[in-house]
């Protein structure tokens, strides 16, 4: 370890949160998927799982409204075993272990790049019988069919999982964009898909996120897919492609506390680059996120 590392000696993992006791199921389950052959500009994501779970010991179950969260209980199952090649190569495993998670239970899926989120929605819609709304933060929307000569870059995760889900693009709000391809464009427009640009989100206030979901949602839950370049670079520089006028970390939290009150379905976490960051500020505001979100499935009454 040199100097300029945290020094996590005697601290637990995700803030010392337990397993439940024998015999009954976690609040939240964990899994790494350190995939980033999606990352056609600039790898690292596949480094992010075992950072994210290093860094988590320097934080505590309490909220950042002081709320005291320690009876969520979690179980990390590591990072999912991976075959050589693109997320193609691994979709139905990835998508099948997902699905296995327990009734009742929380998925949080920690990418890897965003092509983790195509399994991950495949998985959360057979969990839920279809009824899953998502909500997906993200610069970019990831609609297109074809990006980078490979229907698996991360440009194209979205457009995947709801293919290989069979969910309805109306029932995905996108949150946070900023930079489209043409035919992610028409794709949003010709399929009903709700976008929430960056510089519209900037102007909220109050509850509009909360009533823009809640008003679509029904008897739903809501799946949460974050791609951390939703944050404007200045908040998170260590990710594969960083986009000029993002969201600030401070709107992000507020946005996640808005949704209090909606039934939570998981969260998958993606495009952290750990090798191109900037004193772990980027992974570190993914684990802001992760505890809040970590908080409210009990204090939300998510699940
Ligand atoms: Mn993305």
């Amino acid at each position: 370890m040199n100097e300029h590392e945290f020094n996590t000696t005697g601290l637990s993992i995700w803030a010392g949160l337990k397993p439940p006791a024998s015999g009954s199921n976690p609040d939240v389950r964990i899994v790494g998927v350190p995939m980033e052959r999606g990352s056609l500009y600039r790898p690292g994501a596949a480094k992010a799982p075992a950072v994210l779970r290093r860094l988590s010991a320097i934080f505590a179950p309490v909220s950042e409204q002081a709320e005291l969260f320690d009876s969520v209980t979690i179980q990390d199952d590591g990072d999912l075993p991976l075959v050589d090649g693109d997320m193609g190569a691994n979709v139905d495993a990835v998508a099948n272990d997902i699905a296995a998670t327990p009734a009742g239970t929380l998925p949080l899926v920690l990418g890897g790049d965003h092509t983790t989120a195509s399994p991950t929605l495949v998985a959360q819609q057979r969990r839920l019988n279809g009824r899953l709304s998502i909500l997906y933060i993200d610069a970019h929307p990831d609609l297109n069919d074809i990006s980078r000569h490979t229907r698996w870059s991360n440009g194209c995760a979205l457009r995947r999982g709801l293919e290989l889900g069979d969910i309805d693009p109306r029932k995905v709000t996108l949150l946070g964009c900023r930079d489209y391809d043409w035919e992610e464009v028409e794709y949003i427009r010709k399929m009903g898909v709700t976008l929430v640009p960056a510089a519209t989100a900037h102007r909220w206030t109050g509850s509009q996120l909360a009533d823009e979901i809640g008003s679509r949602i029904g008897s739903d839950a809501l799946h949460i897919s974050l791609d951390i370049d939703s944050l404007d670079p200045s908040y998170a520089p260590g990710t594969g492609v960083p986009s000029a006028g993002g969201l600030t970390s401070r709107e992000l939290l507020d946005f996640l506390r808005q949704l209090r009150g909606v039934r939570l379905a998981g969260l998958d976490v993606d495009e952290v680059a750990p090798p191109l960051d900037a004193g772990y500020v980027t992974s570190l505001a993914a684990l802001k996120f992760i505890f809040e979100f970590l908080g409210m499935v009990k204090l939300g009454k998510a699940g």
